[in-house]
Protein backbone atom coordinates (compact mmCIF):
# COMPACT_ATOMS: atom_id res chain seq x y z
CA UNK A 1 0.00 0.00 0.00
CA UNK A 2 1.54 3.71 -1.10
CA UNK A 3 -0.46 6.25 0.14
CA UNK A 4 0.08 10.04 0.55
CA UNK A 5 -1.73 12.68 2.57
CA UNK A 6 -3.71 15.79 0.71
CA UNK A 7 -4.92 18.20 3.38
CA UNK A 8 -5.15 15.76 6.32
CA UNK A 9 -7.11 13.11 4.42
CA UNK A 10 -5.28 10.11 2.95
CA UNK A 11 -5.17 9.06 -0.91
CA UNK A 12 -4.06 5.64 -1.27
CA UNK A 13 -3.12 2.98 -3.91
CA UNK A 14 -3.48 -0.56 -3.44
CA UNK A 15 -3.32 -3.72 -5.66
CA UNK A 16 -6.91 -5.74 -5.32
CA UNK A 17 -10.48 -6.80 -6.31
CA UNK A 18 -12.17 -3.64 -5.40
CA UNK A 19 -15.55 -5.99 -4.86
CA UNK A 20 -13.82 -7.17 -1.82
CA UNK A 21 -13.22 -3.76 -0.46
CA UNK A 22 -14.43 -2.70 2.94
CA UNK A 23 -14.91 1.46 2.35
CA UNK A 24 -18.50 2.72 2.40
CA UNK A 25 -18.85 3.73 -1.12
CA UNK A 26 -16.89 1.84 -4.44
CA UNK A 27 -16.95 3.71 -7.41
CA UNK A 28 -17.59 1.41 -10.87
CA UNK A 29 -16.47 2.05 -14.06
CA UNK A 30 -20.22 2.23 -16.02
CA UNK A 31 -21.53 2.78 -19.20
CA UNK A 32 -23.66 5.06 -20.31
CA UNK A 33 -26.62 2.89 -20.17
CA UNK A 34 -26.02 1.38 -16.74
CA UNK A 35 -26.97 -1.89 -17.02
CA UNK A 36 -23.89 -3.49 -16.14
CA UNK A 37 -21.07 -5.55 -18.41
CA UNK A 38 -17.90 -6.72 -18.55
CA UNK A 39 -15.03 -5.89 -17.23
CA UNK A 40 -15.33 -4.44 -13.33
CA UNK A 41 -18.98 -3.49 -14.49
CA UNK A 42 -19.39 -7.65 -14.69
CA UNK A 43 -17.56 -8.31 -11.34
CA UNK A 44 -19.22 -5.94 -9.55
CA UNK A 45 -23.10 -6.54 -10.82
CA UNK A 46 -22.19 -10.55 -9.91
CA UNK A 47 -21.04 -9.72 -6.45
CA UNK A 48 -23.87 -7.36 -5.71
CA UNK A 49 -26.62 -9.98 -6.59
CA UNK A 50 -29.37 -8.89 -9.32
CA UNK A 51 -30.84 -6.16 -6.94
CA UNK A 52 -28.51 -3.93 -7.97
CA UNK A 53 -29.42 -3.89 -11.88
CA UNK A 54 -32.69 -3.79 -10.11
CA UNK A 55 -32.31 -0.27 -8.82
CA UNK A 56 -30.37 1.07 -11.48
CA UNK A 57 -33.45 0.73 -13.88
CA UNK A 58 -35.50 1.97 -11.21
CA UNK A 59 -33.69 4.91 -10.40
CA UNK A 60 -32.35 5.55 -13.57
CA UNK A 61 -34.50 4.48 -16.50
CA UNK A 62 -32.32 6.61 -19.24
CA UNK A 63 -28.34 6.05 -17.70
CA UNK A 64 -26.54 8.84 -17.40
CA UNK A 65 -23.78 10.80 -19.70
CA UNK A 66 -20.51 10.21 -20.12
CA UNK A 67 -18.52 12.35 -17.36
CA UNK A 68 -20.86 11.41 -14.70
CA UNK A 69 -21.88 9.05 -12.22
CA UNK A 70 -24.95 7.53 -10.47
CA UNK A 71 -25.62 5.76 -7.18
CA UNK A 72 -26.99 2.77 -5.80
CA UNK A 73 -26.77 0.87 -2.65
CA UNK A 74 -24.17 -1.52 -2.62
CA UNK A 75 -26.51 -4.91 -2.34
CA UNK A 76 -24.44 -8.00 -1.54
CA UNK A 77 -21.30 -5.61 -1.47
CA UNK A 78 -19.65 -4.90 1.87
CA UNK A 79 -19.50 -1.43 0.48
CA UNK A 80 -22.82 0.61 1.41
CA UNK A 81 -23.01 2.43 -2.14
CA UNK A 82 -21.77 2.06 -5.55
CA UNK A 83 -20.70 5.25 -7.59
CA UNK A 84 -21.83 4.32 -10.87
CA UNK A 85 -19.13 6.46 -13.10
CA UNK A 86 -19.04 6.62 -16.72
CA UNK A 87 -15.73 7.35 -18.06
CA UNK A 88 -15.11 8.41 -21.63
CA UNK A 89 -13.62 5.84 -24.48
CA UNK A 90 -10.43 7.00 -25.74
CA UNK A 91 -11.09 8.71 -29.03
CA UNK A 92 -7.10 9.84 -29.33
CA UNK A 93 -7.34 12.70 -26.79
CA UNK A 94 -8.74 15.47 -28.70
CA UNK A 95 -12.76 14.53 -28.08
CA UNK A 96 -12.42 16.04 -24.52
CA UNK A 97 -11.53 12.36 -22.61
CA UNK A 98 -9.36 14.36 -20.00
CA UNK A 99 -12.41 16.80 -18.98
CA UNK A 100 -14.78 13.63 -19.01
CA UNK A 101 -12.72 11.56 -17.05
CA UNK A 102 -11.78 14.04 -14.49
CA UNK A 103 -15.74 14.47 -14.41
CA UNK A 104 -16.41 10.84 -14.28
CA UNK A 105 -14.28 10.72 -10.73
CA UNK A 106 -15.61 14.39 -9.79
CA UNK A 107 -19.32 13.12 -9.47
CA UNK A 108 -18.76 10.59 -8.19
CA UNK A 109 -16.67 12.29 -5.18
CA UNK A 110 -19.82 14.60 -5.44
CA UNK A 111 -22.62 11.96 -4.44
CA UNK A 112 -20.21 10.32 -1.88
CA UNK A 113 -20.20 13.66 -0.14
CA UNK A 114 -24.23 13.92 -0.49
CA UNK A 115 -24.50 10.33 1.18
CA UNK A 116 -21.75 11.09 3.81
CA UNK A 117 -19.57 8.66 2.98
CA UNK A 118 -16.28 8.52 4.95
CA UNK A 119 -14.34 6.62 2.69
CA UNK A 120 -14.43 5.71 -1.09
CA UNK A 121 -12.11 3.35 -3.34
CA UNK A 122 -12.13 3.39 -7.29
CA UNK A 123 -10.61 1.41 -10.17
CA UNK A 124 -8.64 2.85 -13.17
CA UNK A 125 -11.92 4.25 -14.87
CA UNK A 126 -11.58 3.94 -18.51
CA UNK A 127 -8.35 2.17 -18.76
CA UNK A 128 -9.72 -1.27 -19.69
CA UNK A 129 -12.27 -1.84 -22.15
CA UNK A 130 -12.44 1.61 -22.73
CA UNK A 131 -8.28 2.27 -23.63
CA UNK A 132 -7.70 5.27 -21.97
CA UNK A 133 -3.31 5.61 -22.29
CA UNK A 134 -1.49 4.50 -18.37
CA UNK A 135 0.21 7.35 -17.80
CA UNK A 136 -2.46 9.63 -18.48
CA UNK A 137 -5.55 8.17 -17.82
CA UNK A 138 -3.73 7.35 -13.82
CA UNK A 139 -2.32 11.16 -14.12
CA UNK A 140 -5.97 12.65 -13.94
CA UNK A 141 -7.46 10.30 -11.98
CA UNK A 142 -4.85 10.90 -9.02
CA UNK A 143 -4.59 14.60 -9.94
CA UNK A 144 -8.82 14.70 -9.89
CA UNK A 145 -9.07 12.87 -6.41
CA UNK A 146 -6.57 15.03 -4.80
CA UNK A 147 -8.07 18.10 -5.73
CA UNK A 148 -11.50 17.24 -4.24
CA UNK A 149 -9.42 15.93 -0.88
CA UNK A 150 -7.87 19.50 -0.42
CA UNK A 151 -11.69 20.81 -0.74
CA UNK A 152 -14.25 21.04 1.62
CA UNK A 153 -15.41 17.25 1.63
CA UNK A 154 -16.08 14.80 4.59
CA UNK A 155 -14.46 12.12 2.61
CA UNK A 156 -11.21 10.98 5.09
CA UNK A 157 -10.21 8.09 2.87
CA UNK A 158 -10.23 7.78 -1.03
CA UNK A 159 -8.05 4.65 -2.33
CA UNK A 160 -7.16 3.40 -6.04
CA UNK A 161 -7.26 -0.41 -6.28
CA UNK A 162 -5.82 -1.80 -9.01
CA UNK A 163 -6.37 -4.92 -10.76
CA UNK A 164 -2.75 -5.41 -12.29
CA UNK A 165 0.69 -4.80 -11.44
CA UNK A 166 1.06 -2.87 -14.72
CA UNK A 167 -2.10 -0.40 -13.74
CA UNK A 168 -0.65 -0.32 -9.90
CA UNK A 169 2.72 1.24 -11.18
CA UNK A 170 1.02 3.63 -13.44
CA UNK A 171 -0.86 5.00 -10.40
CA UNK A 172 1.99 4.89 -8.13
CA UNK A 173 4.03 6.52 -10.38
CA UNK A 174 1.53 9.47 -11.00
CA UNK A 175 0.92 9.36 -7.11
CA UNK A 176 4.96 9.86 -6.58
CA UNK A 177 5.06 12.59 -8.66
CA UNK A 178 1.81 14.20 -6.97
CA UNK A 179 3.75 14.10 -3.89
CA UNK A 180 7.35 15.29 -4.72
CA UNK A 181 5.58 18.85 -6.05
N1 LIG B 1 -11.37 -4.70 -9.23
C1 LIG B 1 -10.62 -3.63 -9.58
N2 LIG B 1 -10.33 -3.33 -10.87
C2 LIG B 1 -10.80 -4.16 -11.83
C3 LIG B 1 -11.60 -5.29 -11.53
C4 LIG B 1 -11.88 -5.56 -10.17
N3 LIG B 1 -12.63 -6.61 -9.79
N4 LIG B 1 -11.89 -5.91 -12.72
C5 LIG B 1 -11.31 -5.18 -13.70
N5 LIG B 1 -10.65 -4.14 -13.17
P1 LIG B 1 -12.90 -1.80 -17.40
P2 LIG B 1 -13.55 0.82 -18.63
C6 LIG B 1 -9.86 -3.07 -13.83
O1 LIG B 1 -12.71 -2.39 -18.73
O2 LIG B 1 -12.26 0.83 -19.35
C7 LIG B 1 -17.62 -2.44 -19.21
O3 LIG B 1 -18.19 -3.31 -20.13
C8 LIG B 1 -9.36 -3.29 -15.23
O4 LIG B 1 -8.21 -4.13 -15.22
O5 LIG B 1 -13.66 -2.56 -16.38
O6 LIG B 1 -14.01 2.07 -17.93
C9 LIG B 1 -18.56 -1.31 -18.82
O7 LIG B 1 -19.91 -1.74 -18.77
C10 LIG B 1 -9.04 -1.87 -15.65
O8 LIG B 1 -7.76 -1.45 -15.14
O9 LIG B 1 -13.66 -0.33 -17.50
C11 LIG B 1 -18.32 -0.32 -19.91
O10 LIG B 1 -19.05 -0.65 -21.08
C12 LIG B 1 -10.10 -1.04 -14.93
O11 LIG B 1 -10.67 -1.92 -13.94
C13 LIG B 1 -16.84 -0.45 -20.18
O12 LIG B 1 -16.51 -1.78 -19.82
C14 LIG B 1 -11.22 -0.52 -15.82
O13 LIG B 1 -11.46 -1.44 -16.86
C15 LIG B 1 -16.03 0.50 -19.35
O14 LIG B 1 -14.67 0.40 -19.68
Amino acid sequence: MTSLTVAGRRLEITRGDITRETVDAIANAANEALRGGAGVDGAIHRAAGPGLLGELRERYPHGTPTGTAAITGGHGLPARWVLHAVGPVWRGGGQGEADLLAGAYRSCLRLADEVGARSVAFPAISMGIYGYPGPEGARVAVRTVAEHLRGATAIELARFVLFSDETHGLFADALADLGSE
